[in-house]
């Protein structure tokens, strides 16, 4: 991202704010797995809008005095010998300024004795509560000083407002260097997708197949999953948040690879289910057509001026009129539909935004009726999901499909950023006999 983008992001949320104001995002705290070892960091999403910095141990500052100027403080860790040593290369103050277009930066061990140059005459902070602890007790500490300390009045009060809906929606709609982000996600998740199943062969265990995709990922440029990855087989193709992935893969069955990276913070997500034999039968084939017409209706409808509503009614009126054909559902199909008898075969939403959280943030409107713009990012993910049921044909028992594509809309459409991977399912069937040795 280039300094001018988060500058642009900056100046819409300041503009926003009232006069007198000041908005507070805290980095994400490093979390400690025991004693010195931690977990891979992970920098807040709202802060790494507003900032693109990837340290711990950091706060902005966006204030607009009460005349509207606006400008912006860093606190952020000190860098020096003994820290370098430990901890690699850090930003420090003077390259904050210059990198991260700041106005101020401050080391971080001296905000809470600092940071009150920066808040006279602010009557309002916007701050977002209950994301870490340390924040709050901080932000409350700020005020009471404030308050008592600093004005000895008692009676002013400092209003405290939250930023979140304004920054949630900004976030909903994705800049030219956003969408950029988000493609090469989808095209580096969808070519892992493409490269592991040709490697995919029976009594293989879920967590190689795993290991395979992460090393893809790796390979193309994106070090971590964009979420836990899911490879389940058999049975587990029907747990919707499986991620044990620890189970012996048998030829005859299918798995569900639920697997996206993340690239320059923003997510891929995409799923596949193949079987590991290389060759559908019968039975896998039926529902996984069924679940393909879905996904390839969801695609075609998708655009400026439909909702997520509208298209998943589109989508299950065209599962459940082809479940009954297969004897899976029984019934009058507007009765089925208006019941929405689907729910025990598919459970789950047809899309979610995806942006820098794979399930992003942004208000989707009462029952997902958002009129969908452009610029705005989601996936496409219908399933069918069928476990042992007295009323279903048991040749279908056990079988999990769900088929995933993530999705731009633009001015007439939609663009998909991963079709990469076929999901045809001979075109499956014909990729996967391009077999790689190991
Ligand atoms: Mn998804």
């Amino acid at each position: 991202m280039t300094y001018k983008e988060f500058i642009r992001r900056r100046q819409a949320l300041l503009s926003y704010m009232m006069p007198a104001s000041v908005s507070l995002f805290f980095a994400a705290p490093t979390v400690i797995r025991s004693h010195t070892s931690i977990y891979p960091y992970r920098q807040n999403s709202d802060f790494w809008y507003f900032t693109g910095f990837n340290e711990p141990e950091a706060a902005l500052l966006l204030i607009k005095t009460s005349n509207n100027y606006n400008y912006s403080v860093l606190f952020n860790r000190r860098c020096n010998a003994q820290t370098t040593l430990w901890y690699g290369n850090c930003m420090g103050q003077k390259d904050a300024i210059k990198k991260l277009s700041v106005d101020h930066s401050l080391p971080w061990d001296t905000i809470e004795n600092e940071i009150y140059r920066f808040l006279k005459n602010i009557t309002i902070i916007y701050h977002a509560k209950n994301q870490y602890t340390f924040a709050d007790k901080m932000v409350i500490k700020i005020i009471n000083e404030i308050q008592y300390r600093i004005l000895k009045n008692s009676t002013f009060s400092i209003t405290l407002m939250d930023w979140r809906p304004w920054v949630h929606e900004l976030r909903l709609i994705k800049s030219q260097e956003e969408q950029a982000a988000l493609r090469e996600a989808g095209r580096i998740s969808a070519l892992a997708h493409k490269r592991i199943i040709k490697k995919l062969h029976p009594n293989m265990y879920e967590y190689q197949l795993e290991g395979e995709i992460q090393c893809e990922f790796s390979y193309h440029g994106a070090r971590f999953p964009a979420y836990n990855t899911i490879i389940g087989s058999g049975e587990n193709t029907c747990i919707l948040h499986y991620t044990d992935n620890n189970q012996k893969m048998k030829s005859g069955q299918l798995v569900l690879i639920d697997a996206g990276c993340e690239f320059k913070g923003y997510a891929g997500d995409v799923t596949r289910t193949v079987p590991i034999n290389g060759k559908f039968n019968a039975a896998q084939r039926e529902i996984y057509n069924i679940v393909l017409n879905a996904i390839n209706l969801g695609l075609k409808l998708y655009k400026p001026g439909s909702t997520i509503f509208t298209v998943t009614q589109a989508v299950i009126r065209m599962m459940t009129e082809q479940l009954v054909q297969l004897n899976i559902m029984s019934g009058n199909l507007d009765t089925l539909i208006s019941q929405n008898a689907i729910r025990s075969f598919f459970m789950h939403k047809l899309s979610h935004w995806i942006g820098l959280d794979v399930h992003d943030v942004g208000s989707y409107g009462k029952n997902y009726n958002r009129i969908l713009k452009p610029g705005m990012a989601l996936t496409i993910e219908p399933g069918l999901y069928i476990i042992a049921n007295k009323n279903v044909p048991k040749k279908y028992h056990g079988i999990g499909i769900r088929i995933e594509d993530s999705i731009i809309i633009t001015s007439d459409g939609n663009e998909n950023l991963t079709t990469i991977i076929s999901k045809d399912a001979d075109e499956i069937e014909s990729l996967m006999i391009q077999k790689q040795n190991i």
